[in-house]
């Protein structure tokens, strides 16, 4: 497992039980997730460490990071789980192509996302595993598929290993696509529908044999690597077991990714992958989808580079709901920049008004679907109404202050 270094962690903790909700893809529509006691547990797919961090990549990884403090916050204990795709085809291609060491790419930029997330305040996840640290797992899960008929080998040059996706129970439920969208969509993003001798074209490769020229390692099928869906489905059940609380991502990954790795999973243990799917819409610049493959990319590294505060960052991360496309643009960080500094002077300020209504509506804010775009107004109106206050309310902006940080991870 690869270590992150802890930060501090949150501080208020509920005294009135809340219940969290988000919207859950699978069934599309808000539900209740989590546990009502006990530990919740959480798998967010990790980034293919090739380049830096985009604001896309940060948007998910705060929007989870919002559901882990609301969990944390309702009292909850968070068992969380990310991958990090230190081995595929993206990756090795980069550095081929900027004649670099793949694994010596691979691990400066989970180093640089690492210090970025650390930067915006996210809380590690307990565990962070990569891709070539989980072939073992890999390797047992795809062994106890062939036990149960669920995989075969392609006839072809290269005999690799594919999963029979079509025949697993549910498998469809989580994306609701039909089947020609599924086709179009899964030649998108990374799948082979043509590959020769698969028995389906939404197979999906769950073990590729060794090719020169690219890293490979010992298993019972063979000499090769994992494919990327079953990554994840090994890393998820290995450390977080059946039917988990959350599984997330962004919405580009929820078909294939998603669909194929709970339909390993359920193809597996004959459960339920995860009790809910919640994806995180994309952001773009330029009108365009922010990625790394696109290249027009803006960088947490360098924005945090440029001098700019992390923390202003967060807020325009925050300032937008997880189920809404948007655009990363400069005017948005600067009336950013100006609500921190107004939080600031407000939380340092002589006067304040009571908070007790404001500490309610954030929760209820953050607890409906993650709407941190709303808690954020809570707090506006709050510091205008406290900078204007002729008095100070005793304590009120020591709340406020816990709130923002522990719930928000916005440190005033
Ligand atoms: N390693 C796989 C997941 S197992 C992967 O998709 N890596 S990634 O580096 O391409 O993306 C990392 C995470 O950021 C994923 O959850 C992805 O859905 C999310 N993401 C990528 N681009 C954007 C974007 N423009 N907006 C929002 N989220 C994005
Ligand atoms: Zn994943």
């Amino acid at each position: 497992m690869k270590s992150w270094p802890s930060p501090s962690l949150p501080s208020p903790v509920s005294t009135t039980p809340t219940t969290v909700n988000a919207h859950d893809t699978a069934r599309d529509r808000v539900v209740p997730v989590g546990t009502e006691s006990g530990t919740a547990r959480l798998y967010v797919c990790g980034i293919t460490p090739y380049d830096a961090t985009h604001m896309g990549h940060a948007f998910t990884y705060v929007t989870f990071d919002l559901l882990n403090r609301a969990w944390r916050d309702a009292g909850l204990q968070v068992s969380y789980t990310q991958n990090v795709t230190d081995v595929d085809d993206p990756l090795l291609e980069r550095a081929t192509a900027t004649g670099v060491d793949w694994a010596d790419l691979a691990e400066e930029q989970t180093d640089l996302f690492r210090e970025d997330m650390t930067a915006l305040r996210v809380i590690p996840p307990e565990r962070y595993v990569g891709a070539v640290e989980a072939i073992p797992e890999v390797g047992t899960l795809v062994e106890r598929l062939a036990k149960a008929g669920y995989v075969y080998q392609v006839d072809d040059e290269y005999r690799d290993w594919y999963f029979t996706t079509t025949r697993a129970a549910g498998f469809g439920e989580v994306s609701s696509y039909d089947r020609a969208t599924m086709l179009d969509v899964f030649a998108e993003r990374g799948g082979d529908p043509d590959r020769t001798g698969k028995r389906d074209p939404l197979d999906c490769l769950v073990w590729r044999l060794e090719r020169e020229g690219e890293p490979a390692w010992e298993s019972p099928l063979g000499r090769g690597r994992p494919g990327w869906h079953i990554e994840c489905t090994a890393i998820a059940l290995e450390t977080l077991g059946e039917s988990f609380d959350v599984q997330g991502g962004g919405t580009d990954l929820l078909f294939p990714h998603h669909e194929m790795s709970a339909a390993e999973a359920v193809a597996a243990t004959g459960e339920p992958f995860a009790k809910a799917y919640v994806h995180v819409a994309m952001v773009g610049l330029d009108g365009e989808k922010m990625s790394k493959s696109k290249g027009n990319l803006v960088l947490v590294s360098r924005l945090r580079e440029q001098g700019v505060d992390p923390m202003a960052i967060r807020l325009v991360l925050l300032g937008h709901h997880h189920l809404t496309e948007w655009s990363w643009t400069s005017a948005d960080l600067d009336a950013n920049v100006a609500r921190l500094a107004s939080w600031r002077a407000a939380v340092s300020g002589a006067t304040s008004v009571d908070a007790e209504e404001t500490v309610r509506a954030v929760r209820a804010a953050v607890a409906d679907d993650l709407h941190a775009d709303r808690a954020l107004e809570v707090i506006d109106g709050w510091a205008a109404a406290s900078s204007q206050a002729s008095s100070d309310e005793p304590g009120a902006r020591q709340t406020v202050r816990d709130l923002v940080d522990g719930l928000l991870g916005v440190a005033l």
